[in-house]
């Protein structure tokens, strides 16, 4: 299928070709339209539109790009190509952008890639990529084109031109910007509501700093996290015969929450060099922010347990939950996200359990069933979800299954209230909480994600 692309650039038509080698890529020189608009996306809709009317009926795209430095407040921006002044000269361009970084030590930067669409019946559509990164001290490396030689991505230490193609395509802000141009064009028919809907929750639309974060914590699925331990709790009252105590049950949540804020945090600061459509490799995050939420929601959930004064047995489980976390977001290993929400269940027992000097031999059977299940459900359901990312029916049929742990958290719950009627707030607080996850689906599309 012909993709007319509005550009007199070489590299980019090299570079787009690339990453779509299923489009034959038609370079149709804007000659003549002045670059004026403020923004990125102002500026690809004028290149994209002096061409489509040369090309009724066929799908049209312009890219407009630049590198955005952050001690020189955006600069060089919707000006990368012509920095040094008229007409584009890439030494002068870099040579400059080095001067006007003598002596400062913040070298920030990000690439941003627009690509303008106009479909076959008229309609536009825009979409972004962005690569966060640094300028380096001096140039390195051949490849590539224009500032590639000064930036150094986030997570390497080469430049772009450092980089082969095939590398730098995978992590650039035009290929993160052309896998959302490919979701868009899809079979090559005019743009349909479901395809933009999709492209439009990858890339944020309309999102601000706030989205990014919400994005980040996947908080439509926090409130999955303290059912689990409301089940663990519950369990004592059933087979110890104990009432249990709100206040450190609360604290056992709220702990276990910040812990897998943690794991979410630490899941995207690892897949920053590649996983598509989240705040960091797009750069609404920086790695170093990442980091410092990081550490906070660690802290966060110590401090919690000191706090609550939760018990000797908490710490190691605690310590095994956070372990079975970090090996979990760099092995993948379906069984340690099992071991993760079956932690979460016996957090739950030991946070109670100094209140009624835990009984172990009590406790074992009735643990070693709810958290088994815990383990075999979550286990086979993120094996399963393997390979989701490019399958949206998949994708949605995931979504369901993860969203299926509240019911079986409420499940185990009206279980337990039939056996001990004491668990009865906790089986309410677990249908407060599914509420909250139904509403927040509903009133925050963009930030959820299995
Ligand atoms: P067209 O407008 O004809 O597409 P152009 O080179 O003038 O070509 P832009 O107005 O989008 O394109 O300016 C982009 C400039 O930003 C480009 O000249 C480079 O200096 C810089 N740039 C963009 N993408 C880059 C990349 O991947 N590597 C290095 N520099 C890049």
């Amino acid at each position: 299928m012909k993709l007319f692309v509005a550009t007199h650039n070489q590299h980019k038509i090299r570079e787009i070709s690339q990453i779509l080698p299923e489009f034959e890529i038609v370079a149709d020189d804007p000659e003549g339209v002045e670059e004026n608009a403020p923004d990125f996306a102002g500026n690809a809709l004028i290149k994209v539109h002096a061409i489509a009317e040369r090309h009724p009926g066929e799908w049209c795209m312009a890219d407009d790009s630049g590198l955005e430095v952050k001690a020189l407040g955006g600069a060089p921006g919707v000006h990368s190509a012509r920095y040094a002044g008229e007409p584009c000269n890439t030494p002068a361009n870099n040579a400059l952008l080095l001067k006007n970084l003598e002596g400062k030590t913040d070298r920030r930067a990000r690439f941003t890639c627009c690509c303008a669409l106009v479909d076959p019946s008229g309609e536009e559509l825009v979409v972004h990529g962005h690569c966060p990164g640094r300028i380096a001290e001096k140039a390195s490396g051949s490849e590539g084109f224009g500032y590639d030689p000064l930036f150094i991505p986030d997570g390497y230490d080469k430049s772009f031109a450092d980089l082969s193609a095939d590398e730098k395509n995978a992590i650039s802000h035009r290929g993160r910007a052309l896998e959302k141009v490919k979701a868009v064009i899809g079979d090559g028919s005019a743009v349909d509501d479901n395809r933009v809907e999709h492209v439009e929750r990858v890339e944020g639309k309309g999102g601000s700093r706030l989205l990014a974060w919400l994005r980040l914590f996947r908080v439509v699925n926090l409130p999955t996290v303290p059912g689990d331990v409301f089940v663990g709790v519950a369990l004592w009252p059933c087979y110890a015969g104990c009432s249990w105590s709100i206040r450190q049950a609360a604290a056992a949540a709220a702990a276990s929450v910040f812990l897998y804020m943690f794991g979410l945090v630490d899941n995207d600061i690892v897949g920053a060099k590649g996983d598509r459509g989240r705040p960091i490799p797009d750069g609404e995050i920086s790695l170093g922010a990442a980091r410092l939420a990081r550490g906070f929601c660690l802290f966060a959930a110590l401090v919690v347990a000191a706090l609550a004064n939760l018990p000797r047995y908490w710490w190691p489980v605690a310590l095994a939950l956070a372990l079975s976390i970090v090996l979990y977001n760099r092995t993948k290993w379906s069984a340690l996200m099992g071991a993760c929400r079956a932690l979460n269940v016996v957090c739950g027992v030991v946070g109670v359990s100094h209140v009624y000097d835990m009984d172990a031999a009590l406790m074992a059977g009735p643990l070693a069933v709810v958290s088994g299940i815990w383990f075999l459900y979550i286990t086979a359901v993120t094996w399963y979800s393997s390979g989701e990312e490019s399958d949206p029916a998949k994708k949605r049929r995931v979504g369901l299954l993860v969203g299926g742990i509240v019911y079986l958290q409420l499940a185990a719950l009206i279980c337990l209230t039939m056996k001990a009627a004491s668990v009865m707030p906790l089986l309410v607080a677990g249908a407060v909480l599914l509420v909250v996850m139904r509403l927040m689906k509903r009133v925050l599309p963009r930030v959820s994600a299995s």
